[in-house]
């Protein structure tokens, strides 16, 4: 969580010194959510999400340095420069985007699962979403076939309270995502997403579940993002005392919190992590600036299967 924090931070900073172009969603304050719920899954399983996407995919086991290259549009990125921060993809980690287009991500996940049951390979799919998904066609349509086809995956609705500007009262006549599970039918919970430990028991269960009887589930995690939508966005629709109230929540307090409580064995190590945490965003941010721009010639590539 803390690698997640930190690699945001450095790339705002990037972003401001303009060595970084396009968009930039920053994940800070839902990093227990991608922690809690990847940390859960086995190194083969899949992850599909939308375009908040930096920490999860560093969760999935992608490093700093892929990372923050990608950010840089440099060719040792993870896309090879070519996705930059809505796109990052790793085939290697199982890490398949990177989705812009809102909910376009659950169907193709359920199409992932599809994979797995069919060819039994025993893996199982993770979607996320944000809160402004779960309203829009293509969700509808995924979890419809989930449920009817039995897949071994996980939507995770990664509740901020907004889509964008807009607040949740004003996109949905309830507050609780999870009751959309019950149209399909398919299980569903909701879940504290600032309390890691708790993030992360939720999803082990529901991913044990969908890989020992191919059942779907609806998990969605009440959640909450410090910044603006992206990086152009000062976040004028809510108010400083809203922000601050959840900041007294911080997934990162609270996880510290919980190590000296019920992890003290762990308590020691934190000081330890956070050194090397520093190291490895310097090296991530030194490397991402000393890689190559993609050669121009090669533009084209990466369009077709066969590149
Ligand atoms: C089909 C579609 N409509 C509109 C947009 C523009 N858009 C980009 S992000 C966003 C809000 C999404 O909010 P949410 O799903 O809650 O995710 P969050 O940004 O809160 O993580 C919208 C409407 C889009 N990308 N795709
Ligand atoms: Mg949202």
């Amino acid at each position: 969580m803390l690698l997640m924090r930190r690699f945001e931070e450095e790339a705002a900073k990037a972003y401001t010194e303009r060595k970084i172009g396009g968009f930039l969603h920053l994940y800070i304050g839902q990093e227990a959510v991608g922690a809690g719920v990847i940390g859960a899954l086995r190194t083969d399983d899949y992850v599909i999400s939308s375009y908040r996407i930096h920490a999860q995919y560093l969760a999935k086991g992608g490093s700093a340095r892929a990372g923050m290259a990608e950010l840089f549009g440099k060719e040792t990125g993870c896309a090879k420069g070519r996705g930059g921060s809505m796109h990052f993809f790793d085939r290697s980690r199982n890490f398949m985007g990177g989705w812009g287009i809102i909910g376009e991500q659950v169907p193709i996940g359920a199409g992932l699962a599809f994979a797995s049951k069919y060819t039994g390979d025993g893996r199982v799919t993770v979607c996320f979403m944000g809160d402004g998904a779960v309203s829009i066609g293509p969700f509808h349509e995924g979890l419809c076939l989930a449920a009817l086809w039995k897949l071994p995956v996980v939507f995770v609705v990664e509740n901020n309270g907004y889509a964008m500007g807009t607040p949740l009262h004003r996109q949905m006549s309830t507050p609780d995502a999870s009751l959309r599970a019950l149209g399909y039918p398919m299980a569903r919970a909701t879940v504290d997403g600032c309390d890691v430990v708790e993030c992360h028991e939720v999803a082990r269960e529901a991913i044990e579940r969908a890989r020992t009887e191919s059942l779907p589930m609806l998990l969605e995690f009440k959640t909450y993002r410090y910044r603006g939508h992206s990086m152009a966005d000062p976040g004028k629709y809510r108010t400083k005392e809203e922000v601050e109230r959840w900041k007294k929540r911080d997934p990162l307090i609270l996880a510290r919190e919980r190590i000296k409580d019920d992890f003290p064995d762990l308590a020691p190590k934190l000081d330890h992590i956070a050194k090397s945490v520093e190291e490895e965003i310097a090296d991530a941010v030194r490397f991402a600036h000393e890689s190559p721009d993609p050669d121009v010639r090669d533009v084209g590539l990466y369009t077709y299967l066969d590149d």
